[in-house]
């Protein structure tokens, strides 16, 4: 494999190596010195492979010699001694036992060194066998700890969030893609859906020759285990407990199969049972006539030809009413990304945000947006260094400057994500909210209040109106925290009755309002908007993960109100008071 490693890839090589060499008890300036260059690595406007060919690998902040001289080698050979060598003193799936909660590098070396200990089922099995508990400073406590820490992460890396799994399986279909012989891999399963989480990683290729792609799979280097191979399907596991299977078929048959591998199971049904009514067999194995002779299909669209059916977008096959949708003739006509044109919740550095307001403007500009809503936090989330209402004074004067010098390329607006107190108050009185060009409320604390306080505060938000959007309505957190107990029945009743428009914050972490949700919210004529909730200039571009959402939620553009010309927004906004 000889693409380009990215910068995020040498990131995180560099982070594992800063952690073997935890692990073997290295002083400390070393490990800082790797993490430091993973940070600068990942804040870089510009691949690292670029500097390599100037010769600038040393102008990277935090990179001296030692860490340039790894870089080069990894950046031109796709491999670094100095870690393979480390790989042997340093049995690497230890570096997997530092996700347990409260257990570090110390405490590894320990159960290593020790108890042999060299992977999670060796940890536990000791710990079971109580044969951690006499360890220096270990005791009975301390070894029903670690196992509670061991289930804890089971249930945590149980499925992987989308903002995970999507940018690494772009990596590994790059790489697939350069095999020879390979002609086409794709993502399918529940990540081509775009579900918020994935059980697994299921991709498909298109090929004559299976074993060249099975072998180049199997063998690729951030694989840590082939869980099982055949001719046409493999399974691995790389780290984290990441598994991916791979299926390879020749080319004339890569739609059947395509289609097939990303379900969902109940989607797959509904089109067996059309295929059976036209006497046609579907399987994963093939597409068969009557007769027993294949149907061929190279693409998707011919598979769904054959069933009498327009091709579906992966996103609406959950078996949520898209097949008789397509029969019908009444498939929605989905959202694009390409259809947004405006940001209408953003930070900078007036709060927690990282870059200043230009520097967010321009970014939103060379993204093509027309509209970027500044919306830092209000004074009442303290830990944002939040802004008072003299704060937002000064702030508007500096938007105006902004706006200023880049003229009529980009349309500013002043938002302010206003917090909504325990109590159910906003954070700012009318008259401040009035002044305001845009008003996002958003909970953010408290999350954990009983059922009808939790909704009555969020109601209160919905029903002011000076406030324009709900940021993230429910609060969850993807694979950590569910959402607040809200009764979204009465939150939907109550935005429809206000206008309100109700966020899919298209952070990956979040993705709140859900699919579900925001289908409901949809049927019910609420307008949504997707927002990045960027808090630097690269979030911009997680815009992607909410449109995917909305999708699923069977969302048209016209409904989303991001889609927006500057004019429409503003008198929608004007409007709203
Ligand atoms: P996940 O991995 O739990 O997030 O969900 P999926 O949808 O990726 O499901 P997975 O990985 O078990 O299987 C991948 C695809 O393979 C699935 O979307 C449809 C297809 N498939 C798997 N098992 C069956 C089955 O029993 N019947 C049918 N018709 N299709 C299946
Ligand atoms: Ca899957
Ligand atoms: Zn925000």
């Amino acid at each position: 494999m000889n693409r380009q490693l990215t910068n995020q890839e040498l990131a995180q090589t560099f982070r594992y190596i800063a952690d073997l060499l935890e692990i073997k008890g290295e002083v400390i300036y070393k490990i800082l010195a790797y993490r430091k260059a993973a940070d600068s690595l990942e804040a870089l406007s510009q691949p690292a492979s670029e500097l390599q060919r100037s010769g600038k690998l040393l102008e990277i902040p935090g990179v001296g010699k030692a860490i340039a001289e790894k870089m080069d080698e990894l950046l031109s050979t796709g491999h670094l001694e100095f870690l393979e060598k480390l790989e042997t003193e340093v049995p690497p799936e230890l570096v997997g036992l530092l996700q347990i909660p409260e257990v570090g590098p110390k405490k590894v070396a320990l159960f290593w060194r020790q108890a042999g200990v060299t992977n999670l089922q060796e940890l536990e099995a000791a710990a079971r066998a109580g044969k951690l508990r006499g360890l220096q400073g270990m005791g009975e406590k301390s070894e029903a700890k670690v196992l509670a820490g061991i289930e804890a992460l089971r249930r945590r890396s149980g499925r992987i969030p989308l903002g995970k799994a999507w940018p690494f399986v772009q990596g590994l279909l790059a790489d697939l893609r350069q095999v020879p012989g390979v002609n086409a891999a794709e993502m399918a399963g529940s990540l081509r859906r775009m579900r918020s989480t994935v059980g697994d990683i299921d991709l498909v290729a298109a090929a004559n020759d299976s074993r060249v792609v099975m072998e180049a799979f199997t063998h690729h280097p951030w694989v840590r285990q082939v869980v099982s191979q055949g001719d046409t399907k493999a399974s691995v596991e790389f780290e984290h407990n990441l598994r991916a299977q791979l299926w390879v078929h020749p080319p004339e048959r890569f739609g059947t199969a395509l289609c097939y591998a990303t379900g969902s199971k109940d989607h797959n049904v509904r089109l067996r049972e059309l295929a059976l009514k036209q006497g046609l067999s579907l399987s994963d194995q093939a597409f068969l006539r009557p007769d027993g002779s294949e149907i061929l299909c190279a693409s998707e669209q011919e598979v769904y030809a054959q069933l009498g059916l327009p091709w579906i977008p992966p996103e609406l096959r959950e078996d949520r009413g898209e097949v008789q949708a397509a029969r019908s003739g009444a498939l929605p006509a989905l959202l694009d990304l390409g259809d947004i044109r405006a940001e209408l919740h953003s930070h900078t550095t007036w709060s927690d945000g990282k870059a200043s307001i230009e520097t967010m403007a321009e970014a939103a500009r060379q993204r093509g947006l027309k509209t970027l809503v500044i919306s830092d936090h209000s004074v009442g989330l303290g830990v944002a260094g939040g802004l008072s209402v003299e704060g937002l004074q000064r702030q508007r004067a500096e938007i105006d400057a902004v706006q200023q010098r880049l003229g009529d390329s980009i349309l500013l607006l002043q938002g302010c994500e206003v917090e909504i107190r325990a109590d159910g108050t906003l954070d700012f009185p009318d008259e401040v909210l009035a002044r305001l060009d845009v008003v996002t409320a958003s909970l953010h604390t408290s999350l954990g209040q009983p059922r009808e306080q939790i909704t009555h505060r969020l109601l209160n938000a919905v029903r002011n109106r000076h406030v324009d959007l709900i940021g993230h309505p429910t609060g969850r957190i993807v694979g950590g925290r569910e959402g607040a107990d809200l009764d979204m029945e009465a939150v939907f009743a109550a935005a429809q009755e206000s206008g309100v428009s109700l966020e899919i914050n298209a952070n990956p972490s979040r993705l709140d309002l859900d699919d579900v949700h925001a289908r409901r919210a949809l049927d019910l004529g609420i307008r949504l908007c997707i927002n990045t909730d960027a808090h630097s200039p690269q979030e911009l571009d997680l815009e992607f993960f909410g449109v995917a959402t909305a999708r699923r939620a069977w969302a048209s553009a016209e409904q989303v109100i991001n889609t927006w010309e500057p004019e429409r927004l503003v008198s929608w906004f004007a409007a709203r008071g």
